[in-house]
């Protein structure tokens, strides 16, 4: 538990380079540095949100890392209807959504092992995943908006909300953090169990993007479809008006 901090994922990201054991996590009641993905920022109030970042090791091939996200989203989920009651749906590929704005997100960070792993993977491994590199360490950033609101000139009230918002409650963050946490424990173990498909249908059957129409940049163009599925993966197919089928794979920049 760290009173302030730049980011418990930047933090827990150097602590995992220098070695870190698995299951080490960090909560906050301040980042003045809080990341989004890319570069962007996360922006939360002293003392108003639930901020943590989880180490795992996990014995997984990169592309099972997006498993690990799944979990983090639909866990976060679990202990916000838990504690506060309200389900909040999951918008593809890391956002928590209440009345249709952003709760909450996840920032999934990872490193490979460095050099080759040994023959006991085999070539499918290697053909299938980094040339039969498995993960090193694998962080997640959880960031959920609890006890504050957004203040209406600001930039992200169109967009954002918070429990506090959504319940008129204040929320315990401690209990929301439990709950976070014995979610994310059981989830891994599942995984751990090879419990691989059952994590992707929870994230799956909560995602309200599918069957959303979709607008995005690509390359200066504006492209259309309507999201149709979502793979292992985590990437999401997407079909266009011509009935060719895209894989997004990461979040492209959206036109509303
Ligand atoms: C995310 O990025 O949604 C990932 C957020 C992860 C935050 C956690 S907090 C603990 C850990 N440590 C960190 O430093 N980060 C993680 P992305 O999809 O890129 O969304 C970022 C965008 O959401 C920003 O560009 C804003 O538009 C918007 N945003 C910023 N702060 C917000 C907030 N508190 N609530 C809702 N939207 C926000």
């Amino acid at each position: 538990m760290l009173a302030e901090v730049g980011s418990t994922n930047t933090q827990l990201e150097r602590l995992a380079e220098e070695g870190a054991p698995e299951g080490l996590a960090l909560v906050t009641d301040h980042q003045f540095a809080g990341r989004g993905r890319l570069a962007r920022r996360w922006e939360a109030p002293p003392g108003g949100a639930l901020l943590t970042s989880l180490l795992l090791r996990p014995p997984f091939l990169p592309t099972q890392a997006g498993a690990l996200t799944m979990l983090a989203a639909v866990a976060a989920a679990e202990a916000v209807e838990a504690v506060c009651g309200p389900r909040p749906a999951l918008k593809w590929p890391n956002d928590l959504l209440l009345g249709g704005r952003k709760l909450g997100g996840i920032l999934a960070a990872s490193r490979l092992r460095a050099g080759r792993t040994g023959v006991a993977e085999g070539a499918r491994a290697d053909a299938q995943a980094g040339h039969g590199r498995r993960l090193d360490w694998v962080v997640l950033g959880i960031g959920i908006n609890v006890n504050f609101r957004f203040p209406p000139e600001s930039p992200l009230a169109a967009t954002a909300t918070t429990l506090l918002e959504e319940t008129g409650h204040v929320a315990d963050r401690g209990a929301l953090a439990c709950a976070l946490y014995d979610a994310l424990d059981a989830g891994y173990g599942r995984l751990l169990a090879g419990e691989f498909q059952q994590t992707w249908e929870a994230w799956r059957s909560a995602l309200v993007t599918l069957g959303q129409t979709l607008r995005w940049e690509d390359a200066g163009r504006v492209l259309e479809g309507v999201a149709e599925d979502v793979t292992p993966e985590g990437s999401l197919l997407v079909r266009l008006g011509s009935g060719a089928l895209v894989t997004l794979t990461t979040a492209p920049t959206w036109v509303r």
